[in-house]
């Protein structure tokens, strides 16, 4: 992917209506402090576009942003912050449910995990809330940095685990210090892009073939109508 520009387009809170465009998006869900922030600026070579924060769980919106004015990354609130009220975690459970279950154009959702410990009962609900809205969640497994490389291969496998993963799941090790994982989770999106016009052109194919259809069958019409016109 060749990145001519990425701009947060839009920002919303709890009432405030999603988008509506016709451009192909990508979900990034994680609990706060996971490293959301930091993955979509490494994907999109930033220091800074999305902000990382110290305060976790201080952004409760939905991000929008415009990546080369063909495809949208949706950074989705953070959750399991524990100095949040509970009406605060219900409202950006009630965000995310929104944006899943109203969101035509989403390709893909990303959830993130924090590599160096087993995932907590929210990382459990939310594979489960993104599997059962239908969409199959790729895993990545943040902060790959902090481990040793003898570590990797458990703590791959306490996620997998822990999260209760079909075998043939994805799970991306990622980090945002040495960029390891990039590349991989660009090609997944690349992927998920190259298959677009093929949907498209087969949502033609149909109505295509039926006007053909008609129109023969109108030529059809026609020539009856003018051979029995002649033989009068
Ligand atoms: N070592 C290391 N630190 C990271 C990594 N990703 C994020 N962090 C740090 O973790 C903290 C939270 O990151 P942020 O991207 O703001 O998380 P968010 O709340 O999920 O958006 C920040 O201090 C980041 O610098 C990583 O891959 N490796
Ligand atoms: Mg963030």
């Amino acid at each position: 992917m060749i990145l001519r520009s990425a701009e947060l387009e839009t920002v919303c809170g709890v009432s405030s209506r999603f988008p509506d465009h016709e451009m192909p998006e990508f979900a990034f869900a994680g609990k706060s402090n996971v490293g959301k922030s930091s993955l979509i600026n490494t994907l999109l070579n930033r220091k800074a576009l999305a902000r990382t924060s110290s305060q976790p769980g201080k952004t409760q919106t939905i991000n929008f942003y415009n990546i080369n004015k063909a495809l949208y990354f949706v950074d989705l609130p953070g959750y399991g912050y524990a100095k949040v009220s509970l009406s605060e975690k219900e409202k950006w459970g009630k965000m995310i449910e929104k944006y899943l279950h109203h969101s035509k154009v989403l390709k893909q959702v990303f959830l993130l995990i924090d590599i160096r410990h087993d995932p907590s009962a929210n990382d459990r609900q939310m594979y489960e809330w993104i599997l059962y809205q239908g969409y199959e969640p790729v895993i990545i497994a943040t902060k790959l940095d902090k481990l040793n490389r003898s570590q990797i291969p458990k703590q791959v496998k306490a996620v997998r685990e822990g999260l209760g993963m079909k075998k043939d799941g994805l799970l991306i090790p990622f980090s945002a210090v040495t960029r390891q994982g990039r590349e991989e989770i660009w090609e997944l999106i690349e992927n998920s892009l190259a298959e677009t016009p093929e949907e498209d052109a087969a949502a033609l194919a149909e109505p295509v073939r039926e006007t053909e259809s008609l129109e023969k069958k109108a030529e059809k019409e026609t020539e009856e109508a003018l051979s029995g016109g002649n033989q009068k």
